[in-house]
């Protein structure tokens, strides 16, 4: 473990945004070229570990939010050889915010567009071995759909995601699989726009693949949420991904070195109710997560 000195841990006066490294004083509240909190980068400055920047990316209601606080808890929990101590608030936040939805049998509410209102899911991970032990920052906002939408129809619209999405090692592409199986078209589509703003983001061209080196290319985990209620995801991953996702698939083929497919949900059991004003809502009848770890650890296990 590295023992960190009692003056580390003192708040700084002046430090970098730890997204864009704009410097930043005790005044700022955001940074004022790309929102991100600004005492999470003084949080982050302090604590002088590693940063590891993970992206989560998907469309809007892909199921992001739930599965990034599902995560938390369950990182936060621990296993044996795979667990994350909270880094700042920030990451207990998130985890409470999804984890007290959960619990009342409700699923959080959608997340807003405007950047500076964002989760943040900041966790200390230990990823050496038993002899050689390292402690990562683990960095992954949890961006709104809409705005992941925007950004990648007009990039450099929302400098937090092109930022964090550049510097990050591994990324999570989040894809519905209730969603690709009733809709695929609009789900593959949407997926691969997303895969081709990570490969511009990251240099990567399909067309001259060999001259990458695997430092350049980051990891992408495709996970199919929302498994629960689509066996055929869980069941034949792969083979679902090839119906259903065709061109995400090939693209991913001759860009990414490194893409895995994984099938997780939060949810054992969903229901569809009306209130007597008719709007309907979904609720989480009981919580069995499957598969959330295992993109994680995949991501991060290079
Ligand atoms: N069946 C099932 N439904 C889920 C699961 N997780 C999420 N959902 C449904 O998907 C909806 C959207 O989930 P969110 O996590 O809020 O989606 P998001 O990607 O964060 O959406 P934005 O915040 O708009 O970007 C929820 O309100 C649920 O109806 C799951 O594990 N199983
Ligand atoms: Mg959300
Ligand atoms: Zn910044």
């Amino acid at each position: 473990m590295i023992a960190r000195s009692p003056q580390q841990r003192l708040k700084l006066k002046a430090f970098e945004c730890l997204c864009c490294q704009r410097r930043l004083t005790e005044t700022n509240t955001f940074c004022p070229d790309c929102d991100t909190p600004a005492d999470l980068s003084q949080t982050v400055a302090t604590r002088g570990e590693d940063k590891n920047f993970i992206s989560m990316l998907g469309a809007s209601n892909s199921g992001k939010t739930v599965y990034i606080g599902m995560l938390l808890d369950m990182l936060h929990q621990g296993t044996q050889d795979f667990h994350g101590l909270p880094g700042s608030s920030y990451s207990v936040h998130l985890q409470q915010h999804v984890i007290n939805s959960l619990t009342r049998r409700q699923f959080p509410p959608k997340t807003p567009a405007d950047a500076d209102s964002w989760n943040w899911l900041h966790c200390e991970i230990n990823t050496g071995t038993a002899k050689d032990q390292r402690i990562n920052d683990l960095i992954c906002p949890d961006f709104a759909g809409e705005a992941i939408a925007a950004e990648i129809l007009n990039p450099g619209f929302y400098p937090m995601i092109q930022t964090i999405v550049s510097k990050s090692s591994g990324i999570l592409l989040l894809c519905d699989a209730i969603a690709a199986q009733t809709n695929s078209v609009e789900e593959d589509l949407f997926a691969l726009k997303i895969a081709t703003y990570i490969a511009r983001n990251h240099g990567l061209n399909p067309k001259n693949r060999r001259q990458h080196t695997t430092h350049q290319t980051p990891r992408v985990a495709i996970v199919f949420t929302k498994t629960d209620g689509c066996s055929a995801a869980a069941d034949h991953l792969n083979q679902f991904a090839e119906s259903h996702l065709p061109r995400l698939t090939d693209y991913c083929k001759h860009t990414f070195d490194e893409h895995q497919f994984f099938a997780a949900s939060v949810a054992g059991n969903v229901i569809a109710v009306s209130d007597s004003t008719g709007i309907r809502s979904k609720i989480p009848v009981h919580i069995t997560p499957k598969g959330i770890l295992e993109p994680l650890r995949w991501l991060i296990n290079r």
